[in-house]
């Protein structure tokens, strides 16, 4: 049977760009399919340094922020990956199957590895426990961006490698893509918006108020062109802020365009519709965040119902590994 498998890191408060070309596809998923796993995925991110402290309050603010936004934690399974042992416990038998040069060789390691003087193993093999996080429930369709598709290539070929050396276990898996772009920076618009960038500034956060995403996108880096034209390629920040526009409105670019045109909006007019047009959509969701937030024990009993409702099918997937393996 189709199963969704997809997780987010948490990293910081989700971002528009998580939003829109994540969490509110996430949201669809659990009305099409009946078995979707949701995993806050907090072994990913420690592969780089964070502070414990800021760690535990990411990941109920996480917790907070998934359901705020409509996910259903009595329909999908909503939990934290290293309260089930068994993805590490995974990782670690994948990555007895998997060659160093097939990570090498990834995009996303040669990226992030040059960011750091001495980058750790975790940075290096966290595809492969993304392979076990997705294998572990027998996932079949996972949602994810175009970014992680060569670690869906990876997982496939784990499962067909395993499935091979020991019988089958795992099925083969598809990525499943909404067709939203990426994001960008408010302040460089040549990258994308990111939860652990360290400017705020470049990032409209779910929390927000409506004062900071007026700001935020008052400051948004734009060109010396006063015109609203979408040109993502010659002119990425004011397309970004459209990107924006379209990803909260429904409209389309030339849409947009057309009614800055007709009203005779500069791009600083223009940013004023953008925040009204993302401070209207917010609003809902940041004010159900911080009912969220302030009740710590419903955020536990979520992640806790969700554990123990993961743990049993991996258990199941473990039980079956070990078996083929010779290892029970
Ligand atoms: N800018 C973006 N635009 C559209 N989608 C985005 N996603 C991330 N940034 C954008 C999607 O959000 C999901 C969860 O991402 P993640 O937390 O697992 O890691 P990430 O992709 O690395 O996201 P961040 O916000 O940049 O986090 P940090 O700063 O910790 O690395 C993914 O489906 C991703 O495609």
């Amino acid at each position: 049977p189709p199963r969704v498998f997809s997780g987010i890191q948490p990293t910081g408060v989700p971002h528009i760009g998580n939003y829109v070309g994540a969490i509110r596809n996430w949201v669809e998923l659990q009305k099409k399919y009946d078995s979707v796993l949701l995993c806050i995925v907090d072994l990913h991110s420690i592969t780089v340094p964070q502070d414990p402290q800021q760690l535990r309050q990411n990941i109920f603010d996480m917790t907070a922020c998934l359901l705020a936004c409509g996910i259903n934690p009595e329909r999908s399974i909503l939990f934290q990956q290293s309260h089930v042992a068994e993805h590490a416990e995974l990782a670690w038998t994948l990555g007895c199957l998997c060659t160093l040069p097939r990570l090498q060789h990834l995009p996303q390691w040669r990226e992030k590895s040059g960011k750091y003087k001495e980058p750790g193993l975790g940075l290096f093999t966290y595809p492969v426990l993304q392979a076990a996080d997705i294998l572990l429930y027998k996932a079949t369709d996972v949602p994810v961006g175009e970014d992680q598709i060569h670690h869906i290539e990876l997982t496939r070929h784990l499962a067909k490698s395993f499935n091979r050396n020991y019988g089958v276990v795992f099925p083969s898996c598809k990525v499943v893509m909404g067709d939203v772009p990426k994001i960008r920076s408010l302040r460089n618009p040549m990258a994308k918006m990111s939860k652990s960038e360290p400017n705020p500034l470049s990032r409209i956060e779910l929390t927000d108020s409506p004062d900071d995403i007026a700001e935020k996108i008052k400051k948004a880096v734009t060109d010396s062109t006063s015109e609203v034209t979408y040109a993502p390629d010659t002119r990425p920040g004011v397309s970004n802020l459209i990107d924006i526009h379209m990803a909260f409105s429904g409209l389309f670019a030339e849409e947009i365009c057309e009614h800055a045109y007709l009203k005779a909006l500069d791009t600083g007019l223009y940013k004023q519709e953008v925040s009204e047009v993302v401070i209207e959509k917010l609003r809902p969701i940041s004010d159900t965040i911080r009912r969220l937030q302030a009740d710590r024990s419903y955020l536990e009993k979520v992640l806790k119902s969700g554990q123990e409702r993961a743990k049993t099918l991996a258990g199941a997937t473990m039980c079956e590994v070990k078996q083929a393996m010779g290892l029970s």
